[in-house]
């Protein structure tokens, strides 16, 4: 019996581009601006946004959450008063674009809002899937260590902005932060780099000043 080989790799990241196509597509007419926040397990992703948005008084935000079980992150934002809603994954590692276009039709989000998705925690699969955003920013802490930009390259590369938080932590930690912005230089050039202390709120004014900046570009487009 003559047997078919069908790639179904490549068939479902076609398809998941496709639709991370339309979404953004949609997104864009509705001045809807989508932030893909990725990064380890535990980096901080979700401290970052809390200070983040602390810090974008008069912009409408809205969070979709990603993670493998539980609410515990979006309870979290809604208890200080955050519009967001929860993606369980139920044990897959990155959140796909059919993910998105499912909550997306359950949900009012009003035209000028920031929607911010935290991706689940891992520096791999979440890289490689297209959720229809319009901006990446990568979260990456100090007690991970200095050499991850060379150790998972693609998700550095296709970062806007890359965050590196937990700086309280520089002086305990045998972090070598030269060696951290320069495999980040080589990877992503034009992309900056943001110091910041989700603990204390060190260095997310100019986080946020970035984030308006390109916002404002958004809505020029
Ligand atoms: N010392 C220190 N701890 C921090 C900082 N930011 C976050 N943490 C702590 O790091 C832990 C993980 O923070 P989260 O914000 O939950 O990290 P996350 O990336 O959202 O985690 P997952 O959603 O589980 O992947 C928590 O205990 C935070 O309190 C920081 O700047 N300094
Ligand atoms: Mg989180």
């Amino acid at each position: 019996m003559e047997k078919e080989v069908i790639d179904l790799k490549i068939d479902i990241y076609e398809e998941n581009q496709k639709i991370g196509e339309e979404i953004r597509k949609e997104l864009t007419a509705r001045n809807i601006l989508s932030v893909n926040i990725l990064g380890s397990a535990g980096a901080g992703k979700t401290s970052v946004l809390v200070r983040l948005i602390e810090r974008l008084k008069g912009i409408p935000v809205t969070v979709i959450e990603g993670d493998l079980e539980t609410d515990i992150d979006t309870r979290k934002l809604q208890s200080l008063g955050i519009d967001a809603y929860q993606i369980n994954t139920n044990g897959i590692c990155h959140l796909d674009s059919p993910m998105i276009r499912a909550i997306l039709g359950k949900k009012e989000i009003a035209p000028g809002t920031i929607l911010f998705v935290e991706n689940i925690g891992n520096l791999v699969c979440p890289a490689e899937f297209d959720i229809g955003e319009h901006l990446r920013i990568v979260v990456s802490s100090v007690p991970e260590g200095s050499d991850k930009p060379y150790k998972y390259p693609i998700i550095f590369q296709h970062a806007s902005a890359i965050v590196l938080n937990k700086s309280d932590l520089m002086p305990y930690i045998d972090f070598d932060e030269t060696y951290f912005r320069e495999g980040v230089g080589v990877m992503n050039p034009s992309a900056p780099v943001f110091d910041v202390c989700a603990k204390d709120g060190t260095g997310f004014d100019m986080l946020a000043e970035w984030l308006t900046g390109e916002k404002a570009k958004f809505k020029q487009k």
